[in-house]
């Protein structure tokens, strides 16, 4: 076994760095469109979006995952998925819910004391500076339960959940304020705030919908729930939202639809919901100046509802903070223009977009010209008075984004399954493309900041029939690329997403986001901090604390230190484990079998697994990553002893005894291996390396490992002294492994440099 691992790594050493000129393929360009029926247009849309191996996408993509409680990440053009995010629902590979640090996360999401572990992610929002898109920060809510979960962009992990102390369910967010000075929530269906009851026959009075500005700190990477607050509304069903933007900022954007007040009631014969709510011609956009609701929440103007402060509608009205326009019947989308003049409405049953224009909606405020006022005093604008511009696009009309060229604007049409792009100053289409079928959602590249980049479109579709193989009766979800740098849209790609509905997505240009490649060493990543349990190698150890037992563990490549705890029956057992590698993407797992616990250790990670051993007997721990040659090796034991165990005093016989004639052969494999490393260390340190970061890592990991393998020779030598030639064989084995993995590293520095072509420096 030995043998064969050397003679495959002086086979790669040796490989490396020949070069073989790129056979061409037996076919033609012409042979393959012919074979598979491909049009000079596929082929066109395929080099639009192949990315050949080892490259990377220009813009990432973060799109809700709708029922998966997730958030879904993937690069443009390529559409290929590099990770899911989860925020509202345990996820196991990524051990989130199976670890005690992200289940305190969960634990952030209680409800009323009740614990959810489903969620319903609607719209992503990435944080933004001076209302461009910064990459740092990621919101998302929770349309069943009020709920905003928090994302870190360094790490993509979930770091906060906060739950709206006055909504029963709500939709209209998360939308950040141009400096992500606050997250926008708006309800969905009213109730009565605080979530109590009051009969369905009260609605009028005692339903009541609200939005909610979530104070984000942006030093601490939190939301601070006390300084957040709400606005009460009326009992219309807030939709969507939108923050303004340069001269509109300080302002938000609310829609709603039924504004009837409806309350359905099919099985006592009352019409449905659906058809109560849809009645009216109108409902309403609100209109709302929540820097100076800011300034009325700070003079305390407020009424405390669950320990939150909510500035009750008398009060919004009497200091001018709400106004109501009219927009077109059930309205969907409200997304404000990157020059933050136009707010543009998707009429959803009603063919048209509307374009409202701010600064005719700030004259009629100003000139407090009003149409009259909501049967609760708020003042109503008319719809003429507000209005720049009004386009029949088609049935359906639901969302819109931004392109980088000025007034040019995509809407996503549900009924007739089509995007429109159009111009939102001159009030004119410009050109359709359809989609399969039934877009929900679009989203353009940074289509919402103020300065969008353009050149692609995606279409979130909400249904797929006959898109892709069947797979029984529920279809993956399909996102559509679409090419917009043209004057003309063209569909490039179908993506199917076997997630979740796909609601809203965001999208940011690639070279913004700057993830960790490793953690700080012993970082808890729920909360970003160091981890009061994290230990360096050398300090593992198990501690006692009554029925508590605390072990403090490592892991590296290919072993967990302690590999055997014994317990007894009935105590709580916490593994606190470090993963005290630095090389990037090696991460270990760790599961206990049984106890339905998983960590995922990546690099300098610490995270824990608390279980109660409740069933003596004994348990294999292993790690649940595939991190090395030896990777199945790395596992341990927990024994579990019954109640009233007595010990008796046995000695355990090893398998095998090692004799002197074995310790010699693993040495002399060992200087093999040595020579093989050492040939490795004089390639790469004759090049310019240190011009490489990665490779400087690298470098700083096996020399990690070659400290390890001294060490370890070290103890093989001592036994050898002594002549127990048992120990001195195991540890001289020992003292390979860490050569082997120096080893394999050395190559992979070694690898990279070839390939980025570096130059020789020294002789
Ligand atoms: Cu599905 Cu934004 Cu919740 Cu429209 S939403 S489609
Ligand atoms: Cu560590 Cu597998």
């Amino acid at each position: 076994m030995a043998k064969t691992i050397l003679n495959g790594l002086l086979a790669t050493a040796t490989a490396v760095g020949l070069s073989f000129p790129s056979i061409a393929s037996a076919q033609s360009l012409d042979e393959v469109m012919e074979a598979r029926g491909l049009t000079q247009q596929d082929l066109l849309a395929a080099a639009k979006t192949y990315t050949p191996t080892g490259g990377r996408d220009e813009f990432i993509v973060f799109s809700s995952g709708g029922q998966s409680g997730q958030i879904m990440v993937y690069g443009v053009p390529s559409m290929r998925i590099l990770k899911y995010v989860s925020v509202f629902t345990p996820e196991p590979w990524q051990g989130y819910g199976f670890d005690e640090e992200s289940k305190a996360v969960l634990e952030q999401g209680r409800i009323d004391g009740k614990l959810l572990n489903w969620g319903d992610t609607h719209h992503p929002a990435i944080s933004e500076t001076d209302g461009d898109l910064d990459g740092e920060w990621l919101f998302i809510n929770d349309k069943s339960a009020p709920r905003i979960g928090l994302v870190s962009l360094h790490d993509f992990e979930t770091q906060q959940i906060v739950v709206n102390p006055i909504m029963q369910s709500e939709h209209g967010g998360a939308f950040v304020t141009p400096n992500t000075d606050y997250i926008i929530e708006a309800t969905q269906y009213p109730a009565p705030l605080g979530r109590g009851f009051a009969p369905l026959s009260e609605f009028n009075e005692k339903y009541r919908g609200a939005v909610t500005y979530w104070k984000f700190d942006r030093e601490a990477g939190r939301i601070d729930q006390s300084k957040s607050f709400s606005l009460e509304l009326p009992p219309y069903s807030q939709d969507l939202s939108d923050a303004g933007k340069l001269v509109s900022d300080g302002w938000s954007f609310t829609n709603s639809f039924c504004a009837e007040r409806y309350v359905g009631g099919i099985e006592s014969g009352r019409p449905p919901f659906e058809a109560g709510c849809s009645q009216n011609d109108t409902d309403y956009l609100h209109v709302i100046n929540w820097e100076k609701a800011v300034g009325v929440y700070e003079a305390g103007k407020v009424e405390m509802i669950n320990d939150h402060p909510v500035i009750m509608m008398d009060t919004a009205i009497e200091e001018g903070l709400v106004y109501l326009i009219a927009e077109p019947k059930s309205p969907h989308g409200v997304d404000v223009s990157p020059d933050g003049e136009y707010i543009v409405v998707g009429g959803k049953l009603d063919t048209h977009a509307s374009v409202y224009s701010f600064s005719k909606i700030m004259a009629a405020v100003e000139a407090g010209n009003f149409s009259g006022t909501d049967p609760y005093g708020i003042p109503i604008i008319s719809m003429e008075d507000a209005l720049h511009v009004q386009v029949a696009l088609g049935l359906g009309p639901l969302h819109n984004q931004f392109d980088s060229k000025e007034c040019v604007i995509y809407t996503s049409l549900y009924v007739d399954s089509q995007v429109a792009k159009w111009d939102y100053c001159e009030g004119k289409l410009l050109d359709k493309i359809s989609i399969h079928y039934n877009i929900g959602h679009l989203v353009a590249m940074e289509g919402e900041s103020v300065h969008p980049a353009g050149k692609y479109l995606i279409s979130l579709n909400k249904l797929a029939i006959d898109r892709f193989n069947p797979v029984g009766p529920l279809h993956p979800q399909n996102h559509q690329l679409i090419d917009i740098s043209g004057d003309k849209m063209e569909l490039l790609y179908d993506m199917p997403v076997p997630l979740g509905e796909p609601h809203y997505a965001a999208a940011i240009a690639a070279e913004k986001l700057k993830p960790l490649v490793r953690y700080r060493y012993g970082t808890n990543s729920r909360t970003g901090g160091k981890h009061e349990g994290a230990v360096r190698p050398g300090q593992e150890r198990i501690e006692r604390d009554g029925d508590t037992v605390t072990v403090y563990m490592t892991a590296i490549r290919s072993h967990f230190t302690p590999e055997i705890v014994e317990v007894n029956e009935g105590d709580t057992v916490r593994f606190v484990v470090t993963n005290s590698e630095r090389a990037e993407d090696e991460t270990h797992g760790f599961s206990i079998s049984t106890f339905d616990v998983n960590l995922s250790l990546e690099p300098g990670k610490t995270a824990t697994a608390e279980i109660v051993a409740d069933r003596p007997g004994v348990y294999s721990y292993y790690c649940t990553e595939f991190c090395s040659a030896l990777h199945l090796e790395m596992t341990g034991y927990l024994v579990v002893k019954p109640e009233g165990y007595v010990e008796e005093a046995t000695v355990g016989e090893e398998g095998t005894l090692w004799t002197e004639a074995d310790y010699k052969k693993q040495v002399e494999t060992n200087v093999q291996t040595q020579g093989v490393i050492d040939s490795v260390v004089v390639y790469i340190t004759s090049r310019n390396f240190q011009d490489f970061p990665e490779v400087v890592a690298l470098v700083e990991d096996a020399t990690d490992q070659l400290t390890f393998a001294e060490d370890a020779k070290a103890k093989s030598e001592a036994a050898a002294t002594e002549s127990d030639w048992q120990n001195a064989t195991l540890w001289a084995g020992q003292w390979w492994q860490y050569q082997v993995k120096a080893a394999d590293i050395g190559l992979r520095a070694k690898n990279f440099l070839d390939e980025e072509g570096a130059v020789v420096t020294a002789e």
